[in-house]
């Protein structure tokens, strides 16, 4: 019994050394990872971060964070699928070992201190063997050591508000696209008027907030979830380490209109990304109407006619 715990031991510390060197070499934030992950049932088949038929795993990373969401998966799938092998193993033989016509005179023992030392000590340490890397995963995921650039990200009902500190004033609203508006390419629910358009290979900080009730910025592929929570910022990051676009939706319930609330983000090349921030600064500019100023919002919620405040009240008996 004791050689049988002291190998139990050997297996989980094997265990737990492949955790923590697996787990800790995708956590960098500015080298880039190159190899490829998805965990041993794969990723689902698609360039773009939308859902395809049939698609079971992870989405492909499209950025580091993603890969150290991947590795953190696997690590905890082979445990799942060691844990219920064993058990699986554990049960049989204990079925037809200990079945009636092989076993006339069961054993009256109720108490065997190693073994419940053992199986506690062993799944504490299994636990053990999660958390440290899933803290590591959790700090990593926490905020953008060297941001290139900043995202305000602000949920509303039902809409997105995008901004771009780094850029002056730049901001704009991010809505779908109606289904009879859609074009070639463009997925339904997913595809927005206004994308959120980032530089490849920048470690974008991503500070949230929320408007109105709590949202949630949620962009699988990049590896991105955040709730925006109404007077409370924030943050997050990504990077996207290959171009393209990825979709994401607000994943926290936020009321009637919580389904049309989908995210696109388009990962392009530096040059490109300066070429849209330009052209940016000046369509959006045009598209918003300068903000009223404080004394003219306060005169419109305070009106000096008294009988207009009568008006309402009437109206609203
Ligand atoms: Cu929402």
């Amino acid at each position: 019994m004791h050689r049988l715990i002291g190998r139990w031991f050997g297996k989980a510390s094997g265990l737990a050394v492949a955790a923590l060197m697996s787990v800790g070499e995708a956590l960098a934030q500015s080298a880039p990872d190159p190899g490829t992950s998805g965990g041993i049932v794969g990723e689902t088949h698609s360039s773009i971060g939308a859902p395809t038929p049939w698609g079971i795993g992870l989405q492909p990373a499209a950025g580091p964070v993603k890969e150290a969401i991947h590795d953190f998966n696997t690590l905890v799938l082979w445990i799942i699928i060691a844990i219920t092998i064993f058990v699986t193993l554990l049960l049989a033989y204990a079925v037809w070992r200990f079945r009636e016509s092989a076993n006339p005179t069961p054993s009256r023992t109720s108490h065997h201190t190693m073994l419940e030392v053992a199986w506690t000590v062993v799944p504490v340490l299994i636990l053990v063997i999660i958390a440290i890397p899933s803290f590591r995963l959790i700090y990593y995921e926490d905020r953008a050591r060297e941001a290139d650039l900043t995202i305000n990200v602000q949920g509303r009902q039902w809409y997105w508000h995008y901004a771009y500190p780094d850029s002056g004033d730049l901001a704009f609203d991010s809505r779908p696209i109606p289904t009879e508006e859609l074009r070639d390419g463009q997925p339904r629910n997913l595809a927005v008027d206004e994308p959120l358009v980032i530089p490849v290979g920048a470690n974008v900080r991503v500070l949230t907030t929320g408007q109105d009730v709590i949202h949630s910025f949620f962009v699988p592929a990049l590896g991105v979830q955040k709730y925006t929570i109404p007077g409370r910022t924030l943050e997050t990051w990504f990077r996207a380490d290959r171009p393209g676009t990825f979709y994401g939706q607000c994943n926290q319930i936020c009321g009637t209109n919580h389904w049309f609330m989908p995210i696109e983000v388009r990962a392009v090349p530096q040059a490109e990304f300066q070429a849209w921030l330009e052209q940016a600064k000046t369509k959006y500019a045009a598209a918003q109407p300068a903000a009223p100023d404080a004394a003219r919002q306060l005169a419109a919620l305070a009106p000096a006619d008294p009988t207009a405040v009568a008006t309402s009240e009437t109206r609203r008996d």
